[in-house]
């Protein structure tokens, strides 16, 4: 999906319309300097040129943080609502995981929904009960793991970002002044009250000498449909209000970096 920018220190990342229209927008937002600076599409609309968050670090941490207590769109319960299509690979995923988890039904069918994968994924995580789940860490090390899939219990989850910082300790204060900062702007931002921000992420990225977060990944953001109050972003989701629970998940960050510093 991506692969180096035409100019020094960005990337191209595959074009998605969706994403392109919520850049444009979060260049004149406060929201501006917790995401990667955006410098248009091509001609094709084949990619969108993004600034590279890593440009700036020597050996990075980098750790993928996906935000929200939901994962799909509600066009996509919708779309399983009424044309319910049976996705295998979801299942084969699913049976990877957990031979139990799918029903009997489900196992006849050798398919899943959508909705059903990521409602699934998101209680065998802490994306429902924290409103956030790790997806991902790449050490300074080179090496990387996304064998997170099942990390749901606050012990497990602070040992996943102890081992993150490991060594780095000194740079916590960094990342914590930065998730404070964030929320200062989310709460600033009109982009932030009138869009519905879905499979998002914030990425940590520290060096011995730095650390800093940013949001990526717009390709599930949309503005919301006339006529629906403002969204909240910390209250529960109930099909047709649009919350994300977004605020959610950036509380239950916060504290827990506010705990790896003590
Ligand atoms: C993936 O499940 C991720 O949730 C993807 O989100 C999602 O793409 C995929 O849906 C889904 O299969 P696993 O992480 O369990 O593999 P992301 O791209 O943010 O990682 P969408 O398009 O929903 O974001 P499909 O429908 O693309 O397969
Ligand atoms: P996708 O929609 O394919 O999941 P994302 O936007 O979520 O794409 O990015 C996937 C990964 O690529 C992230 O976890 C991060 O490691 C890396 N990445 C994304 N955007 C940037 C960026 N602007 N600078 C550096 N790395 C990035
Ligand atoms: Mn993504």
């Amino acid at each position: 999906n991506f692969k180096a920018g035409e100019k020094p220190g960005t990337i191209l990342k595959k074009f998605c319309a969706r994403e392109k229209e919520a850049f444009e927008i979060l260049m004149n937002d406060s929201l501006r300097p917790f995401v990667p600076k955006y410098y248009g599409s091509d001609a094709e609309d084949d990619y969108i040129e993004l600034e590279d968050l890593l440009g700036r670090f020597g050996n990075p941490c980098v750790m993928d943080c996906k935000i929200g207590v939901r994962t799909y769109l509600e066009e996509e319960l919708l779309k399983a609502k009424e044309k319910p299509k049976l996705r295998k690979d979801m299942y084969e995923k699913m049976l990877q995981i957990d031979r139990t988890a799918p029903t009997s039904e489900e196992h006849q069918m050798r398919g899943v929904t959508k909705p059903r994968y990521m409602v699934w994924r998101e209680t065998i995580s802490t994306t429902a009960s924290f409103g956030f789940r790790i997806e991902g860490v790449r050490k300074s090390d080179g090496t990387s793991s996304k064998d997170f899939k099942t990390t749901k219990s606050e012990p497990e989850v602070k040992v996943a970002f102890k081992s993150f910082i490991d060594g780095y300790e000194h740079i916590v204060k960094q990342y914590l002044e930065r998730l404070h900062e964030l929320r200062h702007a989310l709460e600033q931002s009109k982009f932030f009250s009138s869009h519905e921000v879905i499979g998002s992420s914030l990425l940590f990225v520290h060096d011995s000498k730095q650390a800093s977060v940013w949001m990526i990944d717009f390709a599930k953001t949309i503005p919301l449909p006339n006529g629906v109050p403002p969204l909240r972003h910390d209250v529960p989701w109930s099909v047709g209000n649009h919350e994300d629970g977004y605020l959610i998940g950036l509380t239950h960050l916060i504290k827990i970096f506010e705990e790896l510093i003590q």
